[in-house]
């Protein structure tokens, strides 16, 4: 089996063979640049001969250490003869630049800390499996309770996929599911060597490892009666594991934690607030014990704690209780109260990754905490890489309103093309290259030359058609105009109008005869409008159509700014996304003879199934929205 090189195929770095090249650094990392261009066919230059290729460090800058702080040195300099970087990892940037034929000029990420963060199993949870919302096969790390890192090809597959992260220019990664379950939980103590083992891996490309914890460790691991972040033994318990933890991997990136969300425990049992869960991890992460010294303070591990805090035992009756507000009603009056190596974690939308959503009002609203916007690649809610869902352009929208840090949700797993559906590829790129090139079509640009090297112009040009809007196909095809959700209960795959309009999850559409849509306003709904320090979401007049419905109950007979009504706006986009998504079966038909043949079966395949799921989503619909309102489609086309 061989696995899908992704955009790092054995060509990459060839334009570069014969080149005699100087490291001007004894850095790891810059070892790792050495390796990478031996195995590209060039050669050290001889002592006292010049060379066609210089990478240098910046003296000012340079690291003694192979720990390296989050965004340390990223940036860097193409000279036109090399690479000039700021620090030992802008070595490593720089010279996957070159690879993608970079000019000269100065290259900086707009976000310091770029991370993936996986929602990997040790064991397979009976519900979720291996991997939550995995798409991708199983994990990377374990099988069935194993760690695949203790065999030679378990670990070079982690090493790979640490190669592959480094040229999207990722320099964070946490290994586990944010839902840390009894065995998960224990990769914090007894199993921290398995996370040691992928650390050394990932460290060789400049990133570092992080970890998911359970916030009631002490009383799973530790035996102790209590997780009280006030409690002194709760505080003293943290603190020696993170000190092992610390002294096991020297560069330890910190802890990521749902807490008090979905059944996860959390600070709200012992009554305490999340600002002292999180700084009491965040404590526990700086301090080192030093026996007769006592804590010793020292920079370095972060808690990321995540704002992902709602009600999923909502009483579906109760209409004052609204899912979007939660994590703004729960986190923006403890702006100011985190310590400084805690970085609140939101969503990009304030419900859940759907395909539409508005940005969280939480990112504008905590200006004295440090935050990190949260992306999913991992498509649980845009085709489950069944369908082709290039995610990129919405992510860059939602990185052009926030500054700081950026996690996105992995899509990868150990299928042979890492993600499932091979051109899902583009969107883990994406993940990371968008923080270096906002532009998100210049970065499936970028894509394809590097993962089609000698690519037709006319494969180009089909993989543009094809991706480029396919979010907007597919948000054409499924929920209408940003109401969300109306997916399979639990699955989350396929439609389903009602699968959750009766649950306690708090995602309801409120479709009647009359109308559809959730009146969030200040005047008649739930006031989650007025999170926002403007007032456009407020008024239909002023509010965008696309996001019409997540905030206003409207008649079907609405006037849309677009000039038509809501009920035949629905119809419309639902038969023409389904139509286009016939035309990109048809199109990808026709690039047979452009690609690998087995890379062309696989994308084939799932292009049939997003037909047939397209045609279900649009059939299923289009004849409730015409059932509920009596109104025929005005060019009369078939409704079932
Ligand atoms: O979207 C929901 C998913 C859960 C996930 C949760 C979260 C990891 O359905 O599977 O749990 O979000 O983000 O915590």
């Amino acid at each position: 089996m061989t696995i899908h090189p992704a955009w790092l195929p054995p060509s990459t770095f060839h334009f570069l063979t014969g080149k005699r090249f100087l490291i001007d650094s004894d850095h790891p990392l810059a070892g790792t640049v050495r390796e990478e261009l031996l195995r590209a066919g060039c050669g050290p230059a001889a002592p006292g001969t010049s060379a066609d290729l210089t990478f240098t460090v910046v003296p000012s800058t340079t690291l003694s250490s192979p720990s390296i702080g989050v965004g340390d040195g990223d940036g860097f300099t193409l000279t036109g003869s090399g690479v000039e970087a700021d620090g030992p990892r802008g070595l490593i940037y720089g010279l996957f630049e070159l690879a993608r034929g970079g000019l000269p000029g100065r290259y900086e990420p707009a976000f310091t800390r770029r991370m993936i963060d996986h929602w990997d199993n040790v064991d397979v949870h009976p519900v979720m499996g291996q991997v939550e919302r995995g798409y991708s096969g199983g994990s990377i790390f374990w099988k069935d309770g194993v760690f695949l890192g203790s065999s030679p090809d378990g670990l070079k597959r982690i090493r790979t996929y640490a190669r592959l992260l480094a040229a999207a220019g990722i320099n964070a990664v946490t290994v586990n599911n944010v839902n840390v379950h009894r065995t998960e939980a224990r990769l914090l103590t007894d199993r921290r060597g398995e996370v040691a083992v992928i650390a050394d891996q990932f460290r060789r490309y400049g990133i570092v490892t992080h970890l998911s914890v359970n916030f009631a460790a002490p009383v799973i691991l530790g035996d102790l009666p209590t997780a009280d972040p006030l409690d002194p033994r709760v505080q003293q318990w943290w603190a020696a594991t993170s000190a092992q933890l610390v002294s096991d991997i020297a560069d330890f990136g910190g802890y990521l934690v749902k807490a008090d969300s979905e059944g996860q425990p959390g600070p709200f049992t012992y009554g305490r607030s999340h600002a002292e869960g999180a700084n009491m991890l965040a404590a526990a992460l700086t301090s080192r014990l030093v026996p007769s010294l006592g804590a010793l303070r020292t920079p370095g591990p972060v808690v990321h704690w995540r704002a992902f805090v709602y009600d999923h035992r909502q009483d579906w009756r109760d209409r004052t209780t609204d899912r979007a507000r939660a994590a703004y009603d729960h986190f923006a009056p403890l702006d100011g109260l985190f310590a400084d190596n805690v970085i609140v974690q939101v969503k990009h939308g304030p419900i859940d990754f759907q395909p539409r959503e508005p940005l969280s009002p939480v990112l504008t609203a905590m200006p004295r905490t440090r935050l990190a916007v949260e992306l999913q690649a991992t498509q649980e809610y845009t085709g489950q890489q069944r369908h082709v869902c290039y995610l990129a352009p919405m992510w860059s929208e939602v990185l052009a309103q926030v500054d700081g840090e950026m996690a996105t949700v992995a899509n990868t797993g150990d299928d042979i093309y890492w993600t499932g559906h091979p051109l899902a590829q583009a969107n883990l790129y994406a993940a990371g290259r968008l923080a270096w090139n906002p532009d998100p079509i210049a970065v499936l640009d970028e894509w394809i030359d590097l993962t089609f090297p000698r690519a037709p112009s006319r494969l180009r040009s089909i993989l543009h058609e094809l991706m480029d809007t396919s979010l907007l196909t597919y948000e054409q095809y499924t929920a209408p105009l940003g109401v969300g959700f109306m997916v399979r209960p639990g699955h989350h795959y396929g439609p389903d109008v009602d699968g959750y309009e009766y649950t306690p999850w708090g995602t309801y559409h409120f479709a009647d005869r009359d109308g559809v849509g959730v009146d969030r306003t200040s005047a008649t709904g739930t006031a989650f409008a007025a999170q926002y320090p403007h007032t456009w979401y407020e008024s239909p007049a002023t509010c965008p159509d696309e996001l019409l419905l997540f905030f206003h109950h409207v008649p079907y007979t609405h006037v849309l700014h677009s000039g038509t009504t809501v009920i035949q706006h629905i119809y419309d986009t639902h038969f023409e996304g389904a139509t286009r998504v016939e035309s990109m079966r048809d199109l990808w038909r026709s690039a047979a003879a452009l690609v690998d043949p087995d890379l062309h079966a696989r994308v084939a395949a799932r292009l049939d199934e997003q037909v047939r799921s397209a045609t279900e989503w649009r059939d299923q619909i289009n004849a409730y929205f015409h059932r509920k309102s009596g109104i025929p489609d005005a060019h009369g086309r078939r409704i079932h």
